[in-house]
C-alpha cells in the first residue's frame, strides 16, 4: 500500500498530469500550480499538459510589457479589479464583461528561477489574495525547450482549459524575448513612464511595432503629456494598419485612467474580432509556435547526434584527411 492510498487519495493524483488537470478544472489551485510548474520545467510532463489543454477555447490574453518598475504589476492589479467588478452601467464590451475568473502570469525572462518575482508580485497583488477567482503566478524559464516563447503559450492554453477566460501576462524588460512574449498577446499594452527615456527604449526594442495600446503610467509625475506626445509623433511614422494605438495616461497607484484603459482594451478586442484579425493573429502565433517546437526537436536530435559514435568516426575521418566535412556530414545524416 503506497502512501497516497493510505491517505485516502487515488494513487495517480500526486504527479499525474491528467488527474491534476481534472482537479484544476474544478478549481483546485494547488493542482493548477503544479501543472504550471510542469510547463516551466518542460519535458514529458509539460508535453502531457499541452495535450490535455489543446482542445479548449483560448482565453483572451492581455500583455503588459515595459521597462522594469514602470508599474506593470500595479496596472495588472487594477485591470484584474476592473475585470472582476464588471463594466460600468452593464455596458458589456463583449465577453470582457464581469469575468468569473482572471489569471495573471508574471514572466521574468531575466531570472532562471522565479522565487524573487513571486514574492514581489504576491506582495503587490495582495489586494486579490483573498479573492479565489484571481490566480496569480510568476513564471521563469527553467528547462522548457524553446524557453518562454513556448512555455508561455502552453501556460496560457492550460489556464484557458481550466476555465480562465482572461489571462493578463506581465513581462519585464524590453529585450528580444519580451517583445516575443508581448507579441504573443491578443492585446499588447506597452507601458512607459513620463520622460523621453522609456519611449525611446521601447522604440529601440521594437515595441512600437507590437503595441496595440500605450500607457503612460505615473501620470502624476511631470512630463506625462510630453511622453504621450513623443509616442504620438513616433507612431505617426509607422504604417497605417487600420488601428491607431491609443495612448492612455494612467496613475495605476490611484486607479486614475484605468476605466479608459479598460475601455480601450475592449475596443481593441472588438476591432480584432470585427476585422477577422484575431483569428489571423492567433493562426500566425500557432505557426510561429509550431516552427519553434520543430526547431527545438531538431536541436535535440543534433545534440544527440554529435555525441554518437558515428559522428566521432566521421569527425575522425575529416581530421585524418580521409574525407571532406561535407561528405562526413552526409554520412552522419544519411545513416540517421
Ligand atoms: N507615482 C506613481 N508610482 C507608481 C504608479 N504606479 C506604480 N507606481 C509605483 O512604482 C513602483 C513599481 O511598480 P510596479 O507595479 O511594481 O512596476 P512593474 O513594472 O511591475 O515592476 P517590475 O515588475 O519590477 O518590472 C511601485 O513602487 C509602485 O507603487 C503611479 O501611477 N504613480
Ligand atoms: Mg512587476
Amino acid at each position: 500500500v503506497n502512501r497516497e492510498v493510505a491517505l485516502g487519495r487515488p494513487a495517480t493524483v500526486r504527479g499525474d498530469p491528467a488527474a491534476l488537470f481534472e482537479r484544476a478544472g474544478k478549481g483546485d489551485r494547488g493542482a493548477l500550480a503544479r501543472l504550471l510548474s510542469y510547463v516551466e520545467e518542460g519535458g514529458e510532463r509539460s508535453r502531457a499538459v499541452a495535450h490535455l489543454s489543446y482542445r479548449a477555447p483560448e482565453p483572451y490574453v492581455i500583455g503588459l510589457t515595459g521597462a522594469p518598475g514602470v508599474g506593470k504589476s500595479t496596472l495588472g492589479d487594477r485591470l484584474v479589479s476592473a475585470a472582476r467588478a464588471g463594466w460600468p452601467n452593464g455596458a458589456a464590451p463583449g465577453s470582457l464583461h464581469r469575468l468569473d475568473q482572471v489569471a495573471v502570469l508574471a514572466i521574468d525572462p531575466t531570472s532562471p528561477l522565479s522565487g524573487g518575482a513571486i514574492l514581489g508580485d504576491r506582495a503587490r497583488m495582495q489586494g486579490h489574495a483573498t479573492d479565489p477567482a484571481v490566480f496569480i503566478r510568476s513564471m521563469a524559464t527553467r528547462g522548457h525547450l524553446g524557453g518562454l516563447a513556448l512555455a508561455v503559450p502552453d501556460a496560457v492554453r492550460l489556464l484557458g482549459a481550466v476555465g480562465f477566460p482572461l489571462v493578463v501576462v506581465e513581462t519585464v524588460g524590453v529585450g528580444q524575448v519580451e517583445v516575443e512574449v508581448a507579441s504573443a498577446s491578443d492585446t499588447t499594452v506597452v507601458v512607459v513612464t513620463p520622460g523621453w527615456g522609456d519611449s525611446l527604449q521601447a522604440a529601440k526594442a521594437g515595441l512600437l511595432e507590437v503595441a496595440d495600446l500605450f500607457v503612460v503610467n505615473k501620470a502624476d509625475r511631470p512630463g506625462a503629456a510630453e511622453a504621450a506626445r513623443d509616442l504620438r509623433q513616433m507612431l505617426a511614422l509607422s504604417p497605417d494598419q487600420g488601428w491607431t494605438p491609443p495612448i492612455i495616461e494612467t496613475v495605476a497607484a490611484t486607479g486614475s485612467g484605468i476605466d479608459e484603459l479598460w475601455a480601450a482594451i475592449a475596443r481593441h478586442r472588438s476591432h480584432l474580432e470585427a476585422t477577422g484579425k484575431l483569428a489571423r493573429r492567433r493562426a500566425d502565433r500557432v505557426a510561429a509556435e509550431l516552427h519553434k517546437v520543430v526547431a527545438a526537436a531538431f536541436e535535440r536530435r543534433l545534440a544527440e547526434l554529435t555525441v554518437s559514435p558515428r559522428y566521432a568516426a566521421a569527425l575522425g575521418d575529416v581530421v585524418a584527411g580521409r574525407c571532406d566535412p561535407y561528405e562526413a556530414a552526409d554520412r552522419v545524416l544519411k545513416e540517421g
